[in-house]
């Protein structure tokens, strides 16, 4: 059976050569224009970013490798064995090797890269847990999810080969194994922080289990129902194309020489925004505020209050978390994946049913508002519910989650990256004065 370290090595010449052909037969040829809007704008539709893993469409949202999110879970193998809805969602580490090699995995090669990171999670440092147990306990657990990333980071196999003197040709090596490695430690450090912020700070662990079930022993839940969940949460905010603010962070940190530890550091850091990966808890933070408010004004959350309570969000000039998106157009597949899931594991939840009463009457609410450009569902609208139903109510945790999983995507770019040989990211800036002057002139 490969490991994926097998599979990459015999994959990186070809993928070298392909880019250099690329480059000297189009590299002279133009992609698009950048107009003054987009350069003020936050460069939306701009392209000028190299990605491998995934590509997002505006009306048919993720691709990773090629494969739609209902595609990855006809084909990737799950904890039962083969792939097929009958046999659950894919296992994580399916996907993660096939962002990584563009590959599906047979599922002896994914058992071998779950061994593989069950054996490299020891490695993480000593100095670590220590150190998260000393923060306080009303740290947000996103800061304390960076500063533990970032402590782990005495560990970086490339950090020292490059002071030691590695050559250029040999960087993707040591980031491969700093990338194995950081997803490897990330759920210590995630289920440390949980453990430590909620309960007693005991981390219990199953390595009979995937990466996914393993996990959820180590956060305190042992229920099947759960593990599916997290495999399916954990494989679908995994990876989003270049742009979005976690995956852009850590390849920009990245291109630096960062070592893998500090660049996903800054992705996380990145993450940890409310207009990116905190709408995780922002979304259920909301929903409860319309719980309570209608709880004290005696009425019952329905189309009706939620209509209010919208336009009183709106009105109050925030934003409605879980709705809306830079670039997608149509309702997220993301959250329909976590739809279809709901119906078949908890039709009749109560959360939910509110979830779904908030997805019959936002699309219109926010088309009336008339300002974003997209009224539908994104990924962080659903996850909180599901978590929820579970019993996982600390929801100012929740972004953690979403931490540990793009891990998987940005740094299978990040690999690419430097195995590929991608320079420093260094776009040009310009001054209003310089628009102002070029327009004119124009
Ligand atoms: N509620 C209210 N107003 C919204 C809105 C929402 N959900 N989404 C967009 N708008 C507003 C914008 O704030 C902007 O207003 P302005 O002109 O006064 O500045 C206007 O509509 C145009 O924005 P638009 O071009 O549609 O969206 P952007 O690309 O600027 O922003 C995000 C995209 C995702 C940041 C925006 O839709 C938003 O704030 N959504 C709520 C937060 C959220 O759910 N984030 C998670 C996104 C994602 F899935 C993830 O990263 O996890």
């Amino acid at each position: 059976v490969a490991t994926i370290q097998e599979v990459l090595k015999s994959q990186v010449p070809q993928k070298q050569a392909d880019l250099l052909a690329l480059k000297k037969e189009h590299g002279d040829k133009v992609l698009g224009e950048v107009t003054v809007d987009q350069c003020i704008g936050g460069a939306r539709g701009v392209k000028c970013m190299l990605w491998e893993t995934s590509n997002l469409d505006a009306e048919e949202g993720i691709r990773f490798r090629g494969h739609t999110i209902p595609d990855c879970q006809q084909i990737l193998p799950t904890f039962k064995g083969p792939a097929g809805p009958e046999n659950g969602e894919p296992l994580l580490e399916s996907l993660f090797w096939l962002l990584l090699t563009s590959e599906v995995p047979t599922k002896a090669e994914v058992d071998g890269l779950t061994a593989d990171l069950h054996k490299r999670a020891a490695s993480l440092p000593s100095h670590v847990v220590p150190l998260l147990n000393s923060l306080p306990k009303d740290m947000h657990p996103m800061t304390q999810f960076t500063i533990g990333l970032n402590a782990a980071q005495t560990g970086s196999a490339f950090a020292k080969a490059y002071q030691d003197g590695a050559p250029k040709t040999e960087y993707h090596e040591y980031v491969l194994e700093d990338v194995l490695n950081v997803v490897a430690q990330l759920p210590e450090i995630a289920a440390t922080i949980y453990r430590n912020v909620y309960f007693d700070g005991v981390v219990s662990k199953d390595t009979s289990l995937d990466y996914s079930g393993n996990f959820c022993r180590m956060l305190g839940y042992d229920d099947k129902g759960f593990d599916e969940l997290m495999r399916l949460y954990l494989c679908i905010h995994t990876d989003h194309e270049g742009g979005n603010a976690s995956a852009h962070a850590t390849h920009l940190v990245g291109s630096t020489l960062s070592d893998p530890y500090l660049a996903y550091a800054g992705g996380l850091n990145a993450l940890a925004g409310p207009l990116h990966g905190l709408a995780n808890q922002e979304v259920l933070g909301w929903i409860q505020g319309i719980q309570k408010q209608m709880a004290d004004e005696g009425k019952e959350v329905n189309a009706e209050t939620i209509t209010q309570f919208t336009w009183d969000t709106l009105n109050a000039k925030k934003v409605i978390p879980g709705y809306g998106h830079a670039v997608l157009r149509k309702t997220d597949p993301r959250y329909s994946c976590q739809r279809e899931f709901a119906l078949k594991h908890m039709p009749d939840d109560e959360l939910f049913k509110i979830v779904s009463t908030i997805y019959e009457v936002m699309p219109g609410i926010l088309t009336e508002h008339g300002k974003t450009k997209n009224p539908y569902p994104n990924v962080d609208s659903h996850s909180g519910v599901l978590l929820w139903h579970y019993g996982f109510t600390q929801f100012q945790y929740y972004t953690v989650l979403f931490g540990v999983s793009r891990a998987v995507g940005a740094l299978s770019q990040l690999y690419w990256d430097r195995a590929l040989g991608l320079p420093l990211e260094r776009p040009k800036s310009v001054t209003p004065e310089f628009i102002k002057k070029f327009c004119e002139s124009q």
